[in-house]
């Protein structure tokens, strides 16, 4: 399936939800307050989010006022505009290598199947990959992350279950360090951000990666279910208590209507979406690109 066609698939749930209210309030006529208001309703319930929707809707409304906007063409259009705005005005992420890419979050929300991914993404721009099973808590999680490393055929440093996580992390950047790695990607183990001990973890394997390999490029990418809509918002919140996060991987794109939380995540806690995931094999990855995901989604 080409990439066009597979954001295009992974988001018709996302454009049914908002595509065909939206129409249906474009074909009614004039824009007055009830029109903005019902307008406001339709991106709150796509998962937009209530400050990130009222923030959109008011500048669609200053800008139909100066620019005399009236049909649903332009109003479409205006829209489509002030929604690319929001996405790309959060930091733009370039990867550096050598590059250390920690990957966190909550429980189940495809980490590991994301790095499987990732490994491939970057193997095929010609990057040498190893990966580190840094979930050491789950039994078979290693496994599981070694399954990925055999069929990318790429390396894996690993450790026992029940060991300490920093310590493979520190084994696996030391590595890294040594035969010049391009990206080292880490697996750490779901963790509900309530679990204090587990989030102070994430701390430590963070000073282990800076302290190890400080010429590193280091990133802290948080994978969030798109099927959970607003609550990835409170999962990034508790997460960035711990650990700088540098961008978000939104996977499950293609299981869900509520796409539109990625508007929120920009506008309220300005964050970049780097990647998003539109299935369960290892090329359902796509990097994140604002104009395509907006085109896509009306
Ligand atoms: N449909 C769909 N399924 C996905 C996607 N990404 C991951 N999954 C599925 O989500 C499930 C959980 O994936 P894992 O990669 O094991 O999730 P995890 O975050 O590593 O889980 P824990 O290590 O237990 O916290 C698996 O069945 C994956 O196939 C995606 O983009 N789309
Ligand atoms: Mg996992």
């Amino acid at each position: 399936m080409g990439l066009f066609k597979k954001i295009s698939q992974a988001l018709k749930r996302t454009k049914e939800a908002i595509s065909r209210k939206l129409d249906a309030l474009l074909s009614g006529g004039e824009l007055n307050d009830d029109f903005y208001e019902e307008l406001t309703d339709i991106l709150i319930s796509s998962d937009v989010g209530f400050a990130c929707s009222e923030e959109i809707v008011e500048r669609l409304r200053l800008y139909a006022r100066k620019n005399k906007i009236r049909t649903a063409d332009e109003v479409k259009k205006a829209l489509k505009t002030i929604l690319q705005d929001i996405m790309t005005q959060t930091p733009h992420i370039e990867i550096q290598y050598p590059a250390i890419i920690t990957v966190v979050g909550v429980n189940g929300v495809g980490k590991t199947t994301t790095i499987g991914k990732l490994a491939n993404f970057y193997k095929k721009q010609k990057k040498e990959v190893t990966l580190v099973a840094g979930d050491t808590f789950r039994a078979a999680a290693s496994d599981q992350l070694s399954e990925w490393a055999n069929r990318n055929k790429v390396r894996i440093v690993k450790h026992a279950e029940g060991t300490d996580a920093a310590a493979v992390v520190f084994d696996g950047v030391s590595s890294a360090k040594a035969k010049g790695t391009d990206v080292l990607i880490i697996d750490t183990a779901g963790r509900l951000q309530t679990k204090t001990n587990l989030m102070e973890e994430l701390r430590k394997i963070d000073k282990v990666i800076t302290k190890e390999y400080p010429k590193a490029n280091k990133y802290t990418f948080i994978v969030l279910d798109a099927t959970t809509g607003q609550n990835a918002l409170s999962q990034i919140k508790h997460f960035n208590e711990y650990v700088d996060i540098s961008g978000i991987i939104l996977t499950k794109l293609d299981g869900t209507a509520k796409g539109g939380v990625v508007f929120a995540i920009a506008q309220e806690l300005n964050l970049p979406v780097v990647f998003v995931g539109t299935g369960e094999t290892i090329d359902d990855i796509e990097v994140f690109d604002a104009k395509e995901f907006v085109d896509n989604i009306f």
